[in-house]
């Protein structure tokens, strides 16, 4: 399957190419601080637009062509993969974020999940390629899954959480159903992933939102484990495809150089230098500009974005971005004023 974005300045720069800058794009990039999308939102429920290739592909080109991204992420959600293993999701309007109204609460429930489902997602993959067809080779299209503790995370809990508690104490007294659990979806989620680069994406992102709930340990045998098995499918499938891993609140990258990934999103709470110090030189970094900043002053943006950009030497292969998904109150002006920071740096 060869990659028809290999000449982008997004594979260029994840290979560690010498580009003229870097590439940018932002998480959650499509989404309510666009008045575009809440246009079509206000007509359609959030599930019915990711199933409905058509208007999945018009939100996804939109940041694309209203803040200059370069490079359209897919629009879905990290959830569809437990939807799609026969649990009820729910996302309603307004009511805070989605919610699995019957979560895992028993072996038997694990037991019960559905697997080999990549067959239900089809819509993804539909969506990916229609967003292939209309942007015609300008950006390249990025797919992506949640990670298997992170969504393990949702299944378990229900719905968001700070604490966690009832997931992480299911973890610490019951660890063999959880890693059944955590085995299930790796199975999903390597081919899951696969059929998104079949369907065209050009890379993977990998996002372990929750990968900073557990203690180090406890993270390693949940989360890392896990996270490798995926990344090691889907890199001996498909060798040339960049995989991005994302494991927002990790303390260390002790041992990442082994997972399969070829690089990492730095979350914003982490020290950029630090990140670069830590992880091997041929890996690429991506991040991590804290999405709070973008609700300050264009100046600012700009400012910061430069401090950012700075901290990467020459030859480490590099992707702007933030450093978690975009705020919905950004302004739209200051998305565009964190994009253009990026297109005009020059060291
Ligand atoms: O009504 C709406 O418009 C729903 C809001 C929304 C949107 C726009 C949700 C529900 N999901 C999405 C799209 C989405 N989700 C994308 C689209 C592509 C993009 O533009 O980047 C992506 C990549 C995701 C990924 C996602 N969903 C993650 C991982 C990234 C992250 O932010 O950490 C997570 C944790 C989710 C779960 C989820 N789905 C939606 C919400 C509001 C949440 C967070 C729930 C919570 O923890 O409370």
């Amino acid at each position: 399957m060869p990659n028809d974005q290999q000449h982008s300045l997004l594979l260029r720069a994840l290979r560690g190419e010498s580009v003229e800058r870097s590439p940018v794009w932002m998480m959650r990039q499509a989404g309510r601080y666009l008045p575009e999308y809440r246009a079509i939102r206000a007509t359609t429920n959030f599930l019915s637009l990711c199933r409905t290739p058509d208007l999945a592909a018009e939100v996804t080109i939109q940041p694309v062509d209203i803040v200059g991204v370069d490079a359209a992420i897919i629009f879905s959600d990290i959830l569809v993969i437990p939807e799609a293993m026969g649990m009820y999701l729910v996302v309603e309007e307004g009511k805070g974020g989605p919610r699995f109204p019957e979560p895992l609460r028993s072996v038997e429930a694990i037991t019960r999940l559905q697997s080999e489902v990549s067959n239900r997602l089809d819509y993804v993959y539909n969506a990916i390629s229609e967003t292939k067809r209309r942007l015609q080779g300008r950006v390249p299209v990025i797919g992506f899954a949640g990670a298997p503790l992170t969504l393990a995370a949702y299944m378990v809990e229900g719905h968001g959480s700070k604490t966690f508690n009832t997931f992480k104490s299911f973890l610490f007294s019951e660890p063999e159903a959880a890693h059944q659990l955590l085995e299930k979806l790796s199975k999903e989620l390597i081919e899951y992933l696969i059929g998104q680069a079949k369907a065209g994406a050009n890379m993977l992102q990998l996002f372990d939102t929750w990968a900073g709930l557990l203690p180090e340990e406890e993270y390693r045998t949940f989360g890392l484990r896990h996270a490798s098995t995926v990344l090691s499918a889907v890199r001996e499938a498909i060798p040339d495809i960049p995989t991005l891993y994302f494991p927002k609140g990790v303390r260390s990258y002790d041992g990442f150089a082994a997972l399969g990934a070829s690089g990492f999103g730095i979350d914003w709470a982490t020290d950029l230098t630090r990140a670069n110090r830590e992880i091997p030189a041929g890996f690429a970094l991506q991040g991590n500009l804290d999405p709070a900043i973008l609700l300050t002053s264009p100046e600012n943006i700009r400012e910061s974005t430069e401090q950012m950009l700075s901290k990467i030497p020459v030859g480490r292969p590099y992707v702007a971005n933030l450093g978690h998904g975009i705020d919905k109150d950004t302004p739209v002006d200051n998305a565009r004023a964190f994009v253009q920071a990026v297109k005009e740096f020059h060291r």
